[in-house]
């Protein structure tokens, strides 16, 4: 659904923080270069225009929103700059104040911030602990556990589960990144770590509620459309940074 104003979305397919915009938009209807601009920057090389005009942090993702409609390399000072994934998430539910984004129940809202809460601090780190090499894979399991205790009996992670919100798409792009360097074994915990944390992820049955979601969020069409394997890889460098 085109929106009343210009958006263009500064992002990078390997980057999992800019990813979760990509979802919410998805999720809202919003179709890329129709509804609005998606604009790649290439993170080892960015366009020197990029911190000064769009981001002063020089991160993605950023979204330039108002002003007169221009291409995505010659941002327009008309434009409010808004950076920050997880405000991110939130300025486009509250764009698309009709999709299921974020729930309008009270209660619901405070889950949904809840989660994304937990997730940064109670899973990321360890997480990205164990990624570095610093930290056992039974620290990473039990971190699953904490989130998988959050989700809701079943669907998605808030309420009744049936809705896509803020909560999945905050912590969808992560998984979908551990998937790739767990089963590539690909980290600095000891040789064949990350192959079998990820076995033990797909087998034992304490993470039965985790791998059902897991497979929900991948039938997905806003996960298939907007999760490129081939960058999937690049997680490192970002996981824990927030
Ligand atoms: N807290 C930020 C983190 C964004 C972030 O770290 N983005 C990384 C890519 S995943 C980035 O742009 N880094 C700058 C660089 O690589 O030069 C957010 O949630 O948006």
């Amino acid at each position: 659904m085109a929106l009343a104003e210009p958006l263009t979305l500064y992002t990078a397919k390997t980057c999992p923080f800019a990813h979760r915009v990509e979802l919410a938009l998805a999720e809202s209807g919003a179709k890329p270069n129709k509804d609005f601009i998606r604009y790649e920057i290439d993170l080892k090389n960015k366009p020197e225009w990029y911190q000064p005009k769009i981001n002063p942090a020089s991160k993605v993702p950023a979204v330039a929103f108002g002003g007169p409609k221009v291409p995505g390399d010659q941002p327009s000072p008309e434009s409010t700059k808004i950076a920050e994934s997880l405000v991110l998430l939130e300025f486009v539910a509250d764009l698309y104040p009709d999709s299921a984004l974020l729930p309008k129940d009270p209660v619901l809202r405070a889950q949904t911030r809840f989660f994304i809460d937990a997730f940064s601090t109670k899973f990321a780190p360890p997480y990205y602990a164990f990624q570095s090499g610093k930290a056992s894979a039974e620290s990473v399991l039990t971190a699953f556990e904490t989130i998988q205790n959050l989700l809701a009996p079943e669907g998605f992670a808030i309420g009744d589960g049936k809705h896509f919100t803020t909560a999945d798409a905050a912590v969808v792009p992560f998984f979908a990144r551990l998937e790739i360097a767990l089963k590539n074994d690909y980290g600095s915990f000891p040789e064949g770590e990350g192959k079998s944390t990820w076995e033990k992820l797909q087998t034992e049955p304490r993470f039965e509620r985790w791998r059902k979601y897991w497979a929900d969020v991948k039938a997905r069409d806003s996960f298939k459309a907007t999760f490129d394997e081939a960058s999937g890889l690049v997680l490192v460098r970002c996981f824990g940074l927030n």
